[in-house]
């Protein structure tokens, strides 16, 4: 497919079949801005000026459940969220806070140099509202996002894609489909904050629901829905349950925390099942999707329903293709998934929560087809897992080469008291981990918690060397989870990035409440 017929097809959405029936005119137009604003991203058609390219952190309203919000944005040069980029067109933006707030935004999962990592170092503090600040360095190809990396707003939505085309994927001629996932509150990151460490009025968070080892029953009488639970299989089928903060067994093995938070929804591209986005697509056609989970708190089973879909990249970077139907997607990866569509129809694409019956998604519709409402319950989803990462080979590993420093990393936590912690310390009072350049470092990430925490390093692109012990050869990331207690995960990667790194949980709520450290190269003064 041409460039022109990229741009003319970009998200033209077809919203006249879902609106008719079911939607307010009221609705319908609000559903009509969203989509003009949001869906993915056009290519890019121009080279970018000298002065780079235009990103805007500003404000605006969004209509979730019928019900308007004020929440963040990030808009690019084409009036549509983040940024995308040409293959080796630099990384030229010129950031203008328009926030109200003091801002600062991170580019997640890119490798540029550490005062330009978005991260709110005394040395790299957060842009003052009014002020303007310039990027240059080379990005790497890929899906990635940007987030802010200030307080609490990537729950305000202070997020978008970042997307770097790379020209082979553009030689597969495939339709590009841009689909964020997010967690939404009424709340204010704040609020939901102080209801987690139980300093707030409403009191500490919903019950949590304990289980017995073994056997798998619950005792809380507002979760007996549970009770009898035994496995995932189970679970799968079980519906009717409101599905947040619970504990729930897992076969075989301990129990774990799911879903902190009680969120009011989950979106895709900024939108509900209750008026989805609806995607275009020719008959037969061929898809890419770039798949980003940009939720604070939250993890998702990607169900492609009766479609088959081939992961081809993980966090922007190559695999050996794996297929299927379902994959599990922890906070801040990203999937790149090829899809031929069988002939005509409608497809939903979900997301499905995990531990809980509610979901989110887009749906892909070739021209005619009838779109269906899809109920944004259905049954329960189990607890995401590693059977994806334990099947992904990076299409380029690391070089072989023995490690020249190891080191075990702790994490520890509790709900009760809600508090999380990193190699034995809690943010800021932290000791940074010390590397040096040149050093191929491992990390040996284990977990005495009962929750999974999806761990993000900063400025490096690590690979996934083994997992509870077992030796692979897995993906290349920069964001990977680490299963309950008693979870291990070994990363490797080459130190050839010099500065200080965030190191941390992704789940907003864990690095709040101390789940972030710093890894910093010897010779970096701070
Ligand atoms: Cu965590």
């Amino acid at each position: 497919m041409a460039m022109a017929d990229r741009d003319s097809l970009w998200h033209r959405v077809i919203t006249e079949e879902v609106t008719a029936s079911t939607l307010s005119r009221r609705t319908f137009l609000a559903a009509t801005l969203a989509t003009g604003i949001l869906s993915t991203l056009p290519a890019s058609r121009s080279v970018a000026s000298d002065a780079g390219k235009r990103l805007v952190a500003g404000s605006r309203t969004l209509e979730v459940n019928g019900r308007a919000a004020r929440v963040y944005s990030l808009i690019g040069p084409d009036g549509f969220p983040g940024i995308r980029l040409r293959e080796h067109e630099r990384f030229r933006v010129e950031l203008a806070n328009q926030s109200g707030k003091p801002t600062l935004v991170h580019w997640h999962g890119q490798l540029p140099p550490w005062t330009q990592d978005g991260f709110p170092w005394p040395e790299t503090p957060p842009l003052a509202n009014g002020a303007v600040q310039s990027y240059d360095y080379a990005p790497i190809s890929g899906t990635y996002w940007m987030h802010s990396h200030v307080g609490m707003q990537e729950q305000v939505l202070m997020t978008a894609p970042l997307i770097v085309e790379d020209e082979m994927a553009l030689r597969e001629d495939r339709r590009e489909i841009v689909l964020m996932l997010h967690d939404f509150t009424f709340r204010s990151p704040e609020e939901v904050l102080a209801t987690l460490t139980g300093t707030n009025s409403r009191g500490a968070r919903a019950a949590v629901l304990r289980t017995d080892d073994g056997s798998g029953h619950a005792v809380s009488a507002q979760h007996s829905a549970l009770t009898g639970m035994m496995n995932m299989a189970d679970m799968m089928n079980m519906v009717g349950h409101d599905g947040t903060n619970m504990q729930v067994p897992v076969a075989g093995g301990p129990h774990m925390d799911l879903n902190d938070v009680d969120f009011d929804a989950f979106l895709a591209n900024d939108r509900t099942l209750t008026d989805p986005e609806v995607v275009r697509v020719e008959r037969g056609g061929r898809v890419r999707l770039r798949i980003i989970n940009g939720a604070s708190s939250s993890q998702f089973w990607i169900d492609l329903g009766a479609l088959t879909g081939k992961v081809v990249a993980v966090d922007g970077h190559s695999v050996r293709p794996v297929t299927g139907q379902r994959f599990p997607m922890a906070m801040a990866q990203r999937l790149d998934v090829l899809i031929d569509l069988p002939g005509t129809g409608a497809f939903p694409v979900l997301a499905r929560l995990e531990g809980a019956p509610r979901r989110t998604g887009i749906i892909l519709a070739t021209s005619g087809s009838r779109v269906l409402h899809v109920a944004d319950q259905g049954p329960i989803a189990p607890p995401i897992d590693l059977s994806l990462e334990t099947r992904l080979a990076a299409a380029e590993p690391l070089r072989a080469r023995p490690a020249d420093l190891v080191r075990t990393i702790l994490l520890d936590g509790s709900m009760k008291p809600y508090s999380w912690s990193m190699d034995g310390e809690m943010w800021p009072h932290i000791t940074p981990l010390m590397i040096r350049q040149g050093q191929r470092v491992e990390f040996e990430l284990v977990n005495r918690t009962m929750m999974a925490h999806p761990i993000h390093l900063h400025g490096h692109a690590f690979q996934v060397v083994a997992i509870d012990g077992r030796p692979i050869q897995g993906a290349v990331r920069d964001t990977v989870l680490v299963m309950p207690r008693p979870g291990r995960v070994r990363i490797a990667f080459d130190a050839d990035n010099p500065g200080r790194w965030a190191f941390h949980c992704h789940n907003l709520y864990h690095m709040q409440t101390g789940m972030l450290t710093e890894v910093r190269y010897e010779g970096i003064a701070a």
